[in-house]
């Protein structure tokens, strides 16, 4: 509003009504509240910041170490249709990587620290990756349950307040929701196979679906960040409702398959209209994040070499880009 010459004071001369924010904390929040998304430029806590960067860097190195225990079948898939599909899963995972590293970077973190941080051994990434793909049933067990399991998760996080995070998720989600098809058309496939397909679609069954159940986190109770995150719209759920909704999708899902979940307390409970299912094993989960899982010491090695070997490339991007600039100097003068 034009008010030059007016006698209009100020916002900050103006006392503000008696519910009206006052702190950049409190202002903060309100906005928050009122679904506004935060942007990069805007004041934010700096709890928000770190916990931003810390989620979203994790959710990357999740992302291109989850390539790996996939890669390992791209050689060996059955059939032309199967190996171009999942080429093509294993590629968009490394664009969903490289959509959250730049994410973490609207934020003020630097690549190469973050990248630093995972080859050290230093920085999370989703304990499911830890283990091995054994055989072709692995690769629809991950889409189906892993991928299954990301969906439920990452949906919610296309609301996150943060505004470069909640835009890399929508597309993420997209193609997340591809990669989940393509996993439980492999087991429909195997479980209408022969005796032994169908055996190796049930033992992928049993080995995945605890992990996958652990991908959500710890339990409420243990869960660090889920209250202060849930108040900043970061999450919108709890580990243990986003947990609850998968069982509740996926078994059904099992059953179609005429595939066993290995879990002898699952249940239908009539009156809540959830399953109810068995105690989780979180010294497992605690094991895995500690570094002990079966494949931690292999992934962290294929990363290291990955970066290794991928050395000559940054160099010469980086190299092109310089000649690019001078170029583009010389030209304007
Ligand atoms: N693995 O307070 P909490 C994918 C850590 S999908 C390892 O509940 P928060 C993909 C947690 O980081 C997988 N660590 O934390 C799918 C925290 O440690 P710090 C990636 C875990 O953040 C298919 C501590 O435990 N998805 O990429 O509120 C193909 C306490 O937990 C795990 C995402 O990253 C775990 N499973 O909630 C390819 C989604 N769970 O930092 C790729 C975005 C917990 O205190 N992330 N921890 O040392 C999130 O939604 C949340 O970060 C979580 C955890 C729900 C995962």
């Amino acid at each position: 509003m034009y008010t030059q010459g007016l006698d209009v004071k100020s916002d900050s001369d103006r006392a503000p009504p008696a519910d009206t924010p006052t702190g950049p904390e409190e202002r903060f929040q309100a906005r928050v509240d009122a679904e506004e998304k935060i942007e990069p430029r805007d004041w934010m806590p700096d709890g928000y910041r770190r916990t931003l960067i810390r989620q979203i860097s994790q959710h990357a190195h999740s992302e291109i170490v989850g390539m790996l225990p996939e890669g390992n079948w791209i050689t060996r898939a059955p059939t032309l249709r199967r190996k171009v599909a999942l080429l093509a899963k294993v590629q968009d995972e490394g664009g969903h990587g490289l959509y959250l590293y730049s994410a973490a970077e609207t934020l003020g973190a630097s690549r190469g620290d973050l990248v630093g941080d995972l080859l050290s051994g230093k920085a999370k990434y989703s304990s499911i990756f830890n283990y091995p793909t054994l055989t072709w049933a692995d690769i629809g067990a991950i889409g189906w349950l892993v991928d299954g399991a990301a969906i439920m998760n990452q949906v919610p996080l296309c609301r996150c307040s943060y505004g470069p995070y909640a835009r890399a998720m929508v597309r993420i989600c997209r193609e997340e929701s591809f990669h989940q098809r393509q996993g439980y058309e492999i087991m429909l496939a195997l479980s209408r196979g022969t005796d032994a397909q169908k055996r190796m679609a049930q033992d992928a069954l049993n080995r995945w679906w605890w992990p996958s159940l652990m991908m959500f986190g710890p339990s409420d109770a243990q869960s660090a960040h889920s209250a202060q995150s849930m108040r900043w719209k970061i999450k919108r759920f709890s580990n243990d409702e986003l947990r609850q909704r998968f069982v509740d999708a996926t078994v059904p899902q099992a059953e179609f398959l005429g595939l066993t979940v290995p879990d002898p307390d699952l249940a239908f409970d009539e009156a809540t209209g959830h399953y109810r299912f068995g105690a989780i094993d979180w010294s497992e989960f605690e094991r895995v994040l500690k570094g002990d899982g079966p494949c931690n010491r292999e992934r962290l090695e294929a990363r290291r070499k990955a970066w290794d070997d991928g050395a000559w490339v940054r160099e010469a991007a980086l190299a092109h880009a310089r000649k690019k600039e001078a170029r583009a100097q010389a030209a304007a003068a």
